[in-house]
């Protein structure tokens, strides 16, 4: 085995792989952002390695991770999920200076990363594709052509895409030219390749996705599938396994795709073969070269570690089991418990975390970097803790799941925990018909803030009703030193009244029985201190805030393009500006008709929380 590997990523997953590192003896190598410094993952590992540059960038930058990697000594790396995880040239830059690359050959990362090119590959393996297009489309009258063959809607879709990203639908021709422009823009601006394709594009599909797990000998298994459909805007909220209320012809289907997809590219690694579910048919979308977030849930119903199989394939082992081992027991769900405000649509919540609880009871797993004092920085994905709970079957996985999340305490900032408790109460989720876009569509309307009550003092049962504040000590935070290059660590604690001043807004997310109903007190002067909802367009809730015509960011993020000039007439609703925060691109939009007046921003400019963008008069 590996006797030391590097983890090119940071975060849970980085802390979730250091410890399959330590499972399998070897030693694990961090590598850190300025902004790092105090992360869990830092201090989890044997050795870490601070990056030169900027926060937002580090985690980007081969040449230097490879160059660490070497001076440090490591036999491997292993990438986690985003960042570099998917990056051919990573890999193929990790093999070139001698070390492996825990996950697939560079060639097939590369070629799923061609939507097109794997759409070409899976139909002549005979996988079952979605209909539409295997070469790129690149003017407007074949894509007419092509649409009116297909049928509306249909789907334009970046070919290096995914999550989402560069992703159309088209309802009728009038709409198919910004559409295009849109995906190609997408295209290019995310991916640096503007090629698209077309796809029918499928209504309430539901979004199964298949865990396989291949070896350099030849063997490709497949770990049952995940049910993915709670998503908002591409990012997923929740995840069970197994799918409820799926037929078994269909799920067999969908494991025989995705073996037949994994052999036909020689797939050696964990990977996730993407599909969607639609009047009991299956189809592949894209295969997802890396592990993904939502593996412990397959974990917890096979009962094996993928990140130390994923390793150990990698090093050149056979898998160390067969298909016929692969015997589910139970139900798994996963909860993605994100700093985000899920009654300001979604927005990103960056800030202190005040207050960090795990809950503690059994069948329950939390995958987390987090802690009391941890900072949500602006550069990285919101992402606070993976819950993931097992029951021996739905309902018992469901009732846990609920009994974990109340009893998780987040303070100081907006979580999504309320908004998975009203998921679990929902009669769609509850009978297992839920499909990709029904929070957007349906949920998110019905969700219910909290009842706001003005509380005065600062007062909750977890200090016993008594109104004194007590100090507490705060989780240790660490500090890495470095002097003439050596590395200490150093734990300082500090102490801060206990529970924080922000006890009343966050007792809602973490108390509320059925959100909504509880006594749950939302701090009155933090409400009063924005401006009113009325003054804010519906769409740019959470995104901008607009106040005489003068438009606002909400939050700290970076000017992605804008869609306007000073002086051009715009209507209520049209595109100004697209915003990119903690990996979410927003739109900004006009709520009223009128002229742009000026523009404050130009592209590429970071923008604080409550910096004027642009006005319209
Ligand atoms: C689709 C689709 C319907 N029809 N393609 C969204 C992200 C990317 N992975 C593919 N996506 C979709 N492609 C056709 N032809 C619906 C979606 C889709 C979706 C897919 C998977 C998971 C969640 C989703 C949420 C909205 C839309």
């Amino acid at each position: 085995m590996f006797k030391k590997i590097m983890i090119a990523n940071r975060g849970e997953i980085a802390i979730r792989v250091i410890r399959a590192c330590h499972e399998l003896g070897a030693a694990a190598i961090a590598i850190f952002s300025e902004a790092d410094r105090q992360s869990r993952h830092v201090s989890s590992a044997d050795e870490a390695w601070l990056l030169d540059g900027q926060p937002g960038k580090v985690y980007l930058d081969i040449p230097q991770i490879v160059d660490i990697a070497k001076k440090a000594g490591a036999e491997a790396i292993h990438p986690g999920y985003g960042f570099l995880a998917e990056n051919a040239d990573f890999a193929r830059a990790v093999a070139d200076a001698g070390m492996v690359f825990i996950g697939p050959a560079p060639e097939v990362i590369h070629k799923m990363g061609s939507k097109v090119e794997s759409r070409r590959i899976m139909e002549a393996a005979g996988v079952p594709i979605v209909p539409g297009t295997t070469d790129p489309i690149n003017d407007l009258e074949t894509l007419k052509t092509l649409a009116n063959k297909f049928g509306y809607p249909v789907a334009i879709k970046a070919s290096a895409g995914g999550g989402g990203r560069g992703l159309r639908v088209v309802q009728k021709e009038s709409e198919l030219e910004a559409a295009l422009a849109g995906a190609q823009r997408e295209g290019a601006s995310y991916f640096g390749n503007a090629e698209v394709y077309l796809e029918k594009y499928l209504e309430k599909p539901r979004h199964i996705e298949v865990q396989i797990i291949g070896d350099k000998h030849g063997n490709v298994v497949h770990l049952r599938e995940r049910d993915c459909s709670s998503q908002r805007r591409h990012q997923k909220l929740l995840e069970e396994t197994p799918a409820p209320a799926l037929d078994d012809k269909v799920r067999q289907k969908a494991f025989d795709a995705a073996v037949l997809a994994g052999k036909s590219i020689g797939y050696f690694s964990a990977g996730t073969v993407e599909g969607m579910v639609a009047g009991g048919d299956y189809y592949f979308l894209e295969m997802n070269t890396r592990v993904q977030v939502e593996h412990p849930i397959t974990e917890m119903v096979t009962g094996i570690d993928i990140v130390k199989e994923q390793i150990r394939v990698a090093f050149g082992e056979k898998l160390s089991f067969t298909q016929d081992d692969v015997q589910p027991r139970g139900h798994a769900i996963e909860c993605r418990i994100n700093a985000e405000d899920p009654f300001k649509n979604f927005m990103p919540s960056p800030g202190t975390v005040r207050r960090y609880e795990e809950p503690s009871m059994p069948w329950v797993r939390v995958d987390s970097a987090c802690y009391t004092g941890y900072q949500v920085l602006p550069f990285y994905d919101s992402l606070l803790a993976k819950l993931v709970v097992w029951g021996r079957d739905r309902e018992e996985a469901i009732v846990r799941t609920k009994l974990a999340l109340k009893s998780f305490k987040i303070e100081g900032l907006s979580t999504t925990i309320p908004f998975h408790l009203q998921l679990l109460e929902d009669e769609a989720y509850k009978n297992g018909t839920l499909y990709t876009t029904y929070v957007e569509k349906e949920l998110k309307a019905r969700l219910k803030a909290p009842t706001a009550v003005a509380a005065p003092a600062v007062v909750s049962s977890e200090t016993n009703g008594s109104s004194q504040v007590k100090l507490e000590r705060t989780a240790s935070r660490n500090f890495e030193i470095e002097v003439n290059q050596k590395h200490f660590k150093v734990s300082v604690a500090e102490l801060v009244p206990e529970g924080g001043l922000e006890v009343a807004r966050s007792v809602v997310a973490s108390k509320s029985g059925s959100a909504g109903a509880s006594a749950g007190a939302r701090s009155m002067s933090r409400t009063a201190s924005r401006p009113q909802s009325a003054q804010v367009s519906t769409p740019n809730s959470g995104v901008a805030k607009s106040i005489n015509g003068e438009l606002r960011s909400a939050m700290h993020g970076v000017v992605k393009q804008i869609l306007v000039k000073e002086g051009e007439a715009v209507t209520d609703g049209q595109k100004l500006l697209i915003l990119e925060s903690m990996k979410m691109e927003s739109e900004v939009l006009s709520d009223r008709n009128g002229q742009v007046d000026k523009i404050s921003v130009k592209p590429g400019e970071t923008v604080e929380s409550d910096q004027l963008l642009l006005s319209v008069k």
